[in-house]
């Protein structure tokens, strides 16, 4: 993978040399808002206002980040909404690509580009950053709204709301203090957690994201033992960022990521709750396996140099659950 420098790619791997071994990743570019009116959001410009067909949405399947994005796109009925094309699970030295010849791998559905990055220098033509999953694409200006799945979920969550008729809230106002808080916690230990046990190239960096990484997943498992969800007793937000590093975390994080102190498996509670929340309707198509298991293990060669993609765990992600039917 490698980044755009002024328009060009410079298909270098991240430099970890600068920091000690530790992986750091890069602040987002694109903050737009997508809004009911068209005013501006939190951040960035105005001028996005919330119409069907208007938007269309990047992601890779293997990306937890993109993951966030199909998820609320399927909860919130988007679906007719906001069409998607999908990349190729293997991330060289072109990054991001629109080959067709995995399953599910779409091709670029608007413009029918190769790259990814194509999509970036389309929208500004000489962009300087890493060219990363999600990317939502506003074709009436042909500019990008958004690249920080972040806020890309708080759009989908409420902008949409006055055209679907959807009004379930996964931020809801009362809880929005909570959420912050524990979102800040699943996103240092956890979600980002794993990356900086993963891409370490010293022992100290690693010894010290692992040790996160567990900590972290102790935590939950003792939450997740007096609570059905993470915040306010109904699934909210912080359930599904949370959920879509846990889904990976057998297949992917337990061996290439070399977070293996334990399995996900190994806790009761948060097992059962990642099936609980697989099991929502609409959930489970947003899981691609094949494209989350081909990713990792063929893309980064400098932890998987052969390239073999392991046999892996059996994980029944269907079986009952003790959660009760989550409140949504
Ligand atoms: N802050 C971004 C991070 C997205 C991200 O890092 N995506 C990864 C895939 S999992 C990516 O596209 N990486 C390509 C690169 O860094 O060159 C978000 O949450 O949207």
């Amino acid at each position: 993978m490698g980044q755009l420098v002024n328009g060009v790619w410079d298909p270098a791997w991240y430099d970890t040399a600068s920091t000690g071994g530790r992986f750091e990743r890069t602040v987002t570019k694109f903050r737009n808002w997508i809004t009911p009116d068209g005013a501006p959001g939190a951040s960035g410009d105005g001028g996005f206002r919330a119409e069907a067909g208007r938007y269309h949405l990047y992601v890779s399947y293997a990306c937890p980040w993109a993951h966030r994005t199909l998820i609320f796109r399927a909860l919130k009925g988007l679906d007719g909404l906001i069409d998607v094309s999908a990349v190729h699970p293997d991330m060289l030295e072109d990054g991001w690509t629109f080959d067709t010849g995995f399953p599910g791998a779409t091709g670029d559905r608007q413009f029918d580009a190769p790259f990814l990055r194509d999509i970036y220098t389309r929208a500004v033509s000489d962009v300087s950053g890493r060219v990363t999953v999600p990317v939502l694409w506003d074709k009436q200006s042909g500019r990008i709204v958004s690249n920080e799945s972040a806020e890309i979920i708080r759009m989908f969550n409420s902008a949409f709301d006055g055209l679907t008729g959807n009004d379930l809230d996964f931020w809801p106002e009362a809880l929005r203090a909570d959420i912050e808080e524990v979102n800040r916690r699943v996103y240092r230990g956890f979600n980002n957690g794993v990356y900086r046990a993963g891409f370490a190239t010293s022992q100290s960096a690693y010894d010290e994201a692992v040790r996160e990484v567990f900590e972290t997943m102790d935590w939950l498992e003792t939450h997740l033992s007096q609570e059905p969800f993470l915040v306010g007793g109904r699934v909210t937000e912080a359930d599904w960022r949370l959920f879509t590093t846990l889904v990976r975390f057998d297949p992917v994080y337990h061996l290439h990521f070399k977070c293996n102190r334990n399995r996900l498996v190994d806790f009761p509670n948060l097992w059962a709750y990642t099936r609980a929340l697989y099991q929502v309707p609409g959930v489970a198509d947003t899981v691609r396996m094949d494209h989350i298991v081909r990713h990792y293990h063929y893309s980064h060669d400098t932890i998987n140099p052969s390239r073999i993609i392991p046999i892996n765990p059996r994980l029944d992600f269907l079986a009952p659950h003790d959660r009760g039917n989550p409140r949504l």
